[in-house]
């Protein structure tokens, strides 16, 4: 298995969690930020991760992380067997991947509304809730609900020094906790404790102070 990354990247952190939580290694492959031009020889787009595996070359971290689940059935999965439940965990990530993230994204880009700051703080309570009462998103063991959503919801807690991204900087500015997300931020950190595989510059984070 070879993973392609760029440093920091939210999308190959996902991966990276995934991997690990499977017993699977995986060579880093690193890509220059500035120069996409073997991404996109390999793949016909610029972004990653890019997962190499077996011959075959996915990228798209949801597609990656579905890739994941049914190659290797035999290994400690991410989603639950029993149907509803399973649903349940991809309505979250689909919600996730399609609305959730538009609101940073459109702040990172400089054209948003105002309701997109205002959602995205008020998202915090959403996570702060389905906490109650649980270690992970959707219940006592981690699922893919929180390898998708942990490495864009850390920044409310977590800022390595190094990472200098703009919209990490977005998500540390808009996501930052106070003492109202308390099982929020248990829950980044006994996140970030979680091993990666084939990921540099993974776990190195600095805590932040309440906000
Ligand atoms: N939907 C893709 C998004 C990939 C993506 O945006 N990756 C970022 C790094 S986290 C990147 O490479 N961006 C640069 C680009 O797309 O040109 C996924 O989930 O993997």
């Amino acid at each position: 298995v070879r993973l392609w990354q760029i440093p920091y990247s939210t999308n190959v952190e996902r991966v990276a969690l995934a991997l690990a939580h499977k017993g699977l290694e995986a060579e880093p492959v690193l890509v220059d930020p500035d120069d996409r031009s073997p991404v996109r020889a390999l793949t016909g787009q610029d972004g990653v991760p890019v997962l190499e595996h077996d011959g075959a070359v996915i990228f798209d971290s949801p597609v990656i992380l579905a890739h994941l689940e049914s190659a290797f059935p035999d290994l400690p999965p991410l989603l639950p067997a029993d149907p509803p439940r399973r649903q349940e965990i991809l309505v979250f990530c689909d919600w996730f991947n399609r609305v959730w993230k538009l609101a940073p994204n459109r702040i990172a880009d400089g054209g948003f509304e105002p309701s997109d700051v205002a959602d995205l703080r008020a998202s915090l309570d959403r996570f702060e809730a389905l906490l109650e009462g649980r270690d992970f998103l959707y219940g006592g063991a981690l699922t893919l609900a929180d390898v998708t959503a942990f490495p864009f919801l850390k920044y409310g807690w977590v800022h390595d020094p190094d990472d200098d991204e703009r919209f990490h900087q977005v998500l540390a500015d808009h996501l930052a906790l106070d003492p109202r997300h308390v099982r929020l931020r248990n829950w980044v950190e006994r996140m970030d404790a979680l091993p990666r595989a084939g990921m540099r510059d993974a776990a190195s984070n600095t805590a932040r102070s309440w906000s």
